[in-house]
């Protein structure tokens, strides 16, 4: 077919005369076209998004280079391909997946990022060592104003999970059995992991680097993705948040943990004031993850001065909402009085034993910081955990404000409680914030190590001792 030249991309004439003036007659023609769009910017941080056109012959594998204008910007998380960073070169090499592209052949590649002071354009893109032409799409520039429906860009293009010892693998689906979860065999099974610090301030712990260390070396079997709706969190950008929570499942689910999507409800502490949005997040997450084995709705973080017949009410109009896209996740509904299951606020769990969510496959969140919650509250655990199926979702080894001294003695009897009962906990957190509760140094999220216990305070080497031990799945 003839070509009008004019039509020729001025990468499709580069790659057309480099390919003329080579010796040898069947070197192959290489040229590309990059378009570069800020999907979403915030203050600090953006989502960018790269679809690449292949303008050569077919090639099965390819590398993508550019150089962001300044060292403020950073790639934080980058999806459909594996994302490097020296200095401001840029390196995103395709995955075994979609590493084909015929001659026309797109994809697209995505990230979010950190920025301060500018957020020029990347410059100098190259595949496979050709310069590419390229355009830039649309930046937002300032922040987006929230979309009232978050359904999020990037589609479900994930490798598939990986199989063998993973706890994913070995467990396969979960769901609800009498007041355990269990797994594909049936059988009872506890999950032990971290949660993350709000992602809205923390996102920069969790990349492939901490991620690796949470599965390879802490071995963790769950990742808890705490979401906040306040504070700076998914009212201020929901497709970003939406977009952010999706990239982190991926990541767990890559490594072969389970990922608990928690709607982080705080303050204030009736979750209906957020239900249109939890409706709304809930379509769009559970829509994206509906085929996966590995995820864990948790519907609202701590539910605080609120009656427990308003909590069950809001339940009840949200967890359809996971239902119609993803019928077998474990869903977890948060208790009265900061998920105390009512005890902080002179309830106790009878109020949910006898009036429980009208649903199935569903379990309910107990939370505690272990210097502040003691024996009423341990009380509390032993007598539901043979009533109601109960997931610690959050705890603390501290007290109840995140800080204060680390509580090794309560913290023991804890988990030791949780493990006799065989109920899953996360805790607070896996972050390198100041307070005694974070996990990691200060700092430690600014390298590139996440291993061992040289990064961590008293309290995650703590965690990281428990979490670690063998778990001992039931195969059978
Ligand atoms: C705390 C964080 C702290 C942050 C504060 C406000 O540790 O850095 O400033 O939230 O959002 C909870 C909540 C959890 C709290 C945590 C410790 O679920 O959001 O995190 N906590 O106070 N319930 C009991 C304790």
């Amino acid at each position: 077919m003839r070509r009008s030249a004019a039509l020729l991309t001025a990468g499709a004439v580069a790659a057309a005369l480099t390919a003329a003036v080579l010796p040898h007659a069947f070197a192959a023609a290489t040229g590309c076209r990059v378009d570069y769009t800020v999907v979403s910017q915030w203050q600090g941080g953006f989502q960018g998004d790269v679809k690449i056109t292949n303008l050569g012959d077919p090639i099965t594998s390819w590398s993508l280079g550019f150089d962001f204008a300044n060292t403020g910007q950073r790639i934080t998380q980058g999806w459909n391909a594996t994302w490097s960073q020296s200095g401001t070169r840029v390196t995103a090499a395709s995955y075994s997946w979609n590493g084909n592209l015929a001659t026309n052949g797109a994809t697209s590649i995505g990230f979010t990022g950190s920025w301060s002071g500018a957020n020029p354009v990347p410059a100098s893109f190259a595949l496979n060592g050709t310069t590419c032409t390229g355009a830039v799409g649309p930046t937002t520039g300032a922040p987006t104003t929230s979309p009232t429906t978050g359904t999020p860009t990037t589609g479900p293009t994930t490798p598939p999970p990986p199989t063998g010892t993973t706890p994913v693998a070995i467990n396969g689906q979960l769901r609800v059995c009498g007041v355990n979860l269990c797994n594909q065999f049936n059988r009872p099974i506890q999950l032990r992991g971290m949660s993350t610090h709000g992602i809205q301030w923390f996102g920069g712990c969790y990349n492939n680097a901490s991620l690796d260390a949470l599965a390879n070396d802490w071995k963790a079997d769950v990742f808890r993705i705490s979401m906040y709706v306040q504070e700076q969190g998914y009212e201020t950008n929901p497709t970003a948040f939406t977009n952010q929570v999706n990239n982190l499942v991926e990541m767990a689910t890559a490594r072969g943990m389970y990922a608990l999507i928690d709607f982080h409800i705080l303050t204030p502490g009736d979750p209906n004031y957020n239900l249109q949005r939890a409706r709304t997040f809930f379509a769009a997450v559970s829509a994206r993850h509906a085929s996966k084995n590995n995820v864990i709705y948790e519907i609202a973080n701590e539910p605080n001065g609120v009656s427990w017949a308003s909590i069950k009410s809001y339940a009840e109009q949200v967890i359809p909402v996971i239902r119609g896209n993803d019928p077998d996740a474990p869903v977890i509904v948060g208790t009265r009085g900061w998920s105390s299951l009512g005890i902080s606020e002179g309830g106790n769990e009878t109020e949910v034993i006898n009036n429980p969510v009208n649903a199935q496959n569903i379990m309910y969140a107990f939370h505690f910081y272990a210097a502040s919650h003691q024996g009423p509250y341990r009380d509390a655990v032993s007598r539901a955990a043979s009533r109601i199926p109960l997931f610690v979702t959050e705890f603390g080894t501290v007290d109840y404000t995140g800080s204060g001294p680390f509580d090794q003695a309560s913290s023991t009897t804890w988990l030791n409680l949780l493990d006799s009962l065989k109920i899953s906990y996360a805790n607070w957190t896996f972050s390198d914030h100041t307070e005694s509760s974070a996990a990691l140094l200060p700092g430690t999220c600014s390298g590139s190590n996440y291993s061992g216990n040289g990064v961590l305070k008293p309290s995650g080497q703590f965690m990281r001792s428990r979490i670690m031990t063998a778990d001992n799945f039931p195969t059978s």
